[in-house]
């Protein structure tokens, strides 16, 4: 099974994606995502440039040895950019494999080790009322799991909370940008709010219901330490990214104060990255997307290291992961016996045109669908119609003006 042509898809049906084409000499079609917000036209110059002429002629279905030539080939290794080409080679061979096996790639991965994955949706509101009508939206569409973003009194719009104009809660494209917005940030009045806004989520839809939190990056492990330990009473699923993820020590300090459970990873590109945080058990999920982390070979092996030390999943699903990734990470959340739970926002309509899904949401759980492969379908021709414009995060800075972390 040679790969005979390799491409790569640009689109924008909503927001952007990165799709790589592979197609074999017997016509057979593998997709990888290598989407990497606001960063896009990068990945696609690293496939085009330097990836996409190795690739013809090779045994698509040399996975592994296709993976170690890419990154140990390089000489230059990791990075997000090298690390999301390289995801999208290996998703696009881990579809082609499973077509040519004619089963759903969970099959190949293991098999079923459960009847769905655990998805969690974001539940946001500038205010409480705003919050809990999220909130009951989410149940409505089945969600058994919801992250909790709020607006800080005193603060404007703040990222992770919906406008609060009716429309659909995702970010982008309602906050897209060709230049980045920025926003204004204060710790302090943040740590003060949100204990009591669990406090009152915990009153009104009581204890069951497992809730997370996302601190983006944005405190220093003694913020951290007393925001895990303020959220104790209210017994959180999870409290992601609570300190600048390069370094690992900071999460030492945090481990040693709360024993609300911490996640990390959406933004590291390597096993390396985790090395400390798994070892030394300083985190109970990787956040980690198939995307983001050199695809389906290298986040497996993460998840199998961190199996040792009773560390579980918490793949990264926002909307600008593809549906492509999306379902990547699905298929290994099925087959791998350390899950824990799937991020999960919901593609906008004008995606799902585009990217034909065969995934399925049932009771709040995901099930990757038995279509051979990944069970993914690029229409091309839909594609055409959503050009590829610049859109970026929002930029945080502190009341006095200073850039601040994400
Ligand atoms: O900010 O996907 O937990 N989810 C997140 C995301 C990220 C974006 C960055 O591209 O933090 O919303
Ligand atoms: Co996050």
């Amino acid at each position: 099974m040679k790969i005979a042509h390799a491409e790569v898809l640009v689109t924008s049906p909503g927001r952007n994606f990165v799709t790589l084409k592979l197609v074999t000499e017997d016509g057979l079609v593998g997709y990888g995502d290598g989407t990497l917000n606001g960063r896009e036209l990068a990945v696609v110059a690293y496939l085009e440039e330097h990836v996409l002429p190795l690739l013809t002629g090779r045994n698509a279905h040399a996975i592994e040895d296709t993976w170690q030539y890419l990154y140990r080939g390089a000489y230059w290794r990791r990075g997000p950019v090298t690390m999301a080409a390289i995801a999208a080679v290996d998703v696009a061979l881990w579809d082609l494999k499973a077509k040519a096996a004619g089963m759903p790639l969970y099959e190949l991965l293991g098999g079923e080790s459960r009847r769905g994955a655990l998805a969690y949706g974001h539940a946001s509101g500038n205010d409480l009322p705003q919050l809990f009508d999220s909130i009951r939206e989410h149940l409505d569409l089945g969600y058994r799991a919801v992250r909790i973003q709020t607006g800080v009194p005193g603060l404007g719009q703040i990222y992770g909370v919906a406008g609060g104009d009716g429309d659909r809660y995702d970010y982008e494209p309602a906050r897209r940008s060709a230049v980045a917005l920025e926003e204004v940030w204060d710790t302090r009045a943040y740590l003060r709010h949100v204990p009591t806004v669990f406090e009152a989520v915990r009153h009104e839809f009581g204890p069951e219901l497992p809730l997370l939190h996302d601190g983006h990056h944005r405190m220093t492990p003694n913020q951290a330490a007393a925001l895990g330990r303020a959220l104790e009473p209210y017994d959180l699923f999870w409290l992601e990214d609570c300190t600048p993820a390069e370094n690992p020590e900071a999460l030492r300090r945090v481990r040693s104060q709360t024993t609300t459970p911490l996640a990390v990873g959406e933004v590291f590109n390597s096993v390396f990255d985790y090395q400390t945080l798994i070892t030394e058990q300083l985190i109970d999920y990787v956040r980690s997307a198939v995307t983001h982390t050199g695809g389906i070979t290298a986040l497996r092996k993460i998840m199998d290291f961190a199996a040792v030390y009773q560390i579980r999943s918490g793949f990264h699903g926002p909307t600008d992961i593809s549906p492509v990734g999306m379902a990547a990470a699905l298929h290994l959340d099925i087959a791998l016996h350390n899950f824990g739970i799937q991020e999960y926002m919901r593609h906008s309509p004008a995606t799902l045109e585009v990217f034909r899904t065969s995934y399925t949401f049932v009771d709040g759980l995901l099930h990757p669908g038995s279509t051979p492969g990944l069970g993914v379908e690029v229409d091309e021709q839909a594609s055409r119609a959503f050009p590829y414009s610049p859109a970026y995060l929002p930029v945080n800075r502190l009341t006095d003006g200073t850039v601040h972390d994400w």
